[in-house]
């Protein structure tokens, strides 16, 4: 007798939820591992609609796929805010129509923490002074100088990573003489890295806001016929498979972690925005760092 059976096998009960994820774009493996993530995770299996978009990291077309997603009602959106400011305007409407904002990622710089339910993502200020700390026992003597290839400008962890490798840095023998934005791609990382080896002779060290830019940088050392790390020493933050890769093989010094499998909390998050429960305002991701030998240890099983 179907009508008396009452047992529940959890999810056929629930409710599909529909969810509008604007991402920053395809710039970087971090990105690309992030996108996986939230793809493998948001499913319908899990319970899930997503509708998904890269906006080549343009903050117009983040903006025009939120309303998008506003326009067609969907029960949650989430997104990787690609510059920290602007935001209020579109946050206002979704909240006018009584969508549920979740951040992931990176943060907006806004008044006003009633615009999002949520912000899911790694310590930024944390992982440039985790890098600066690292730099600063690595060199010891006289005036040391530092070239920074900046993520894109106006971005949470470009301002953070910054903000916390010249705390870390701060009295020490190293001094950043220069630094530029690589709009974290591995193309303009080259780019930078080449103009810099053209107008200074005696780099010590590149510290690149992530490992594509390093690795862009890598491949400007050599055309100018130099050792990465060892004739310039590099340190870069993300720890992707390829940046890991280049750590075990000795051609970057140092990386600090930034987790991206953010899926599951995301998920996590949005289920319980959902049902009314409580969520906390910031989930903050733990990272680890790497050098040379702790690289090769953890390559075979990295999962990014
Ligand atoms: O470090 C970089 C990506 O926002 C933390 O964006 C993310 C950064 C990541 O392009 O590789």
């Amino acid at each position: 007798d179907a009508g008396s059976d009452s047992g529940d096998t959890g999810s056929a009960a629930e409710e599909t939820i529909s969810i509008g994820f604007s991402q920053v774009g395809a710039e970087s493996g971090w990105r690309a591992a992030n996108t996986k993530s939230i793809q493998d995770t948001l499913t319908q299996e899990n319970g899930f609609d997503l509708s998904f978009s890269d906006a080549q990291q343009k903050q117009e077309n983040q903006i025009q796929a939120l309303r998008s997603y506003i326009q067609q009602g969907v029960d949650v959106l989430a997104f990787s805010p690609v510059v920290e400011t602007g935001w209020d305007a579109v946050l206002e409407e979704a909240k006018a129509a009584d969508i549920p904002v979740i951040l992931t990622d990176r943060a907006v710089d806004s008044d006003d923490d009633s615009l999002y339910e949520s912000f899911i993502g790694s310590d930024f200020v944390l992982e440039g002074e985790t890098a600066g700390e690292w730099a600063v026992e690595q060199y010891d003597g006289e005036g040391y100088q530092v070239v920074e290839l900046q993520g894109t400008t106006g971005a949470a962890p470009a301002i953070d990573r910054k903000a916390g490798f010249e705390t870390a840095i701060e009295g020490s023998d190293l001094e950043i003489i220069d630094s530029q934005t690589g709009n974290f791609t591995r193309t303009e990382g080259k780019q930078v890295m080449e103009g810099f080896l053209q107008k200074y002779d005696d780099i010590d060290l590149v510290y690149a806001h992530n490992d594509d830019m390093g690795l862009g940088a890598i491949e400007a050392i050599e055309a100018a016929g130099m050792v990465p790390g060892e004739d310039i020493k590099i340190i870069t933050v993300d720890a992707v498979k390829d940046g890991m890769q280049a750590l075990a093989d000795g051609k970057i010094n140092y990386i600090v972690e930034c987790n991206p499998l953010l899926g599951p909390d995301l998920a996590d998050v949005a289920k319980k925005v959902i049902a009314g429960e409580a969520v906390e305002k910031r989930i903050v991701v733990k990272d680890k760092a790497f050098d040379q030998e702790a690289a090769v240890e953890a390559l075979p099983s990295r999962e990014y």
